[in-house]
């Protein structure tokens, strides 16, 4: 696990998104990412206008929303969210989990009803189909001439997933082969790394209070994650999104956050 600061980290990250959102990171005093799974586009808009001073990144599930109110177009939604992008500055991560071959994926992330790669600046994927899953998200990039960067995910927060262990580890090789565009993981811990790697680690399963869902998912603390295990940005949902006061519970969350890798750095 890493024991140096995000600010550190920012000026020799390998890649460019890893380097703007360790540096926002930084600025802002933030690792919390919210995860705005919610169906209406407008009150995720508005959402995150009042808690985008809390955070480094907002991810999305664009699939999720049926654009049956205003915003009604995809294109509208993904300009307004890009504007409270620049406006807060944070980072978009679409949590597509792209999963098939690299030719299959290219048209998904270019194109589509969606155009993932045209406004969100993260995405993540799993490693079962390969290597040619990266290769094939990193073409979409560099044909659309813009910087982006890949997770991929290595373990999940739910009960009984295949991840972690053995599957981390190849998922971690594989990631080794494009160091320019995957910038880290989805996992629950800190991953090996060697000399001269960094990598950064998003942590999904995160809440103050609650240990589950009922449908199998598993919650740890701020502190359990990026403390004790290591991780650098907890992804929030429910925490959050379930509140009645959405902006406290925010910045609650990112107190909690910050302290916790205050307390890393510094142990
Ligand atoms: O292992 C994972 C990976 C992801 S990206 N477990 C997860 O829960 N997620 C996502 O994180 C999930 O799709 C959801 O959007 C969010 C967790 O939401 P919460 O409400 O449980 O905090």
């Amino acid at each position: 696990m890493s024991s140096r600061t995000y600010e550190s980290r920012a000026r020799t990250h390998p890649t460019a998104i890893g380097r703007t959102l360790l540096s926002l990171m930084a600025a802002k005093k933030t690792n919390l990412c919210v995860s705005v799974d919610i169906t209406d586009a407008a009150t995720i808009l508005s959402l995150l206008d009042a808690v985008g001073p809390s955070i480094c990144v907002a991810k999305t599930h664009i699939d999720i929303i049926p654009f049956s109110n205003s915003p009604s177009s995809i294109a509208e939604f993904t300009a307004a969210l890009s504007a409270l992008a620049e406006k807060h500055n944070f980072l978009i991560f679409e949590d597509r989990k792209f999963a098939d071959i690299g030719s299959t994926v290219k048209a998904q992330y270019g194109g589509g009803v969606y155009n993932i790669a045209k406004w969100a600046h993260i995405t993540n994927a799993h490693s079962v189909p390969g290597p040619g899953i990266v290769a094939g998200l990193k073409e979409v990039a560099e044909e659309l001439g813009v910087t982006r960067a890949l997770l991929m995910l290595g373990e999940m927060s739910s009960k009984g997933n295949l991840g972690g262990g053995e599957y981390l580890a190849k998922t971690l090789e594989m990631a080794r082969g494009d160091t320019e565009f995957v910038m880290g993981f989805i996992a629950q811990c800190a991953v090996d790394t060697r000399e001269g790697e960094d990598w950064i680690v998003m942590t999904p399963g995160v809440d103050l209070g609650r240990k589950g869902d009922g449908l199998g998912q598993q919650y740890n603390t701020p502190d359990r994650v990026v403390r004790e295990k290591g991780c650098d940005v907890i992804i929030v949902g429910r925490g959050i999104i379930g509140a009645e006061d959405k902006v406290a519970k925010a910045e609650e969350y990112r107190k909690a956050g910050w302290e916790a890798y205050e307390k890393r750095v510094a142990e």
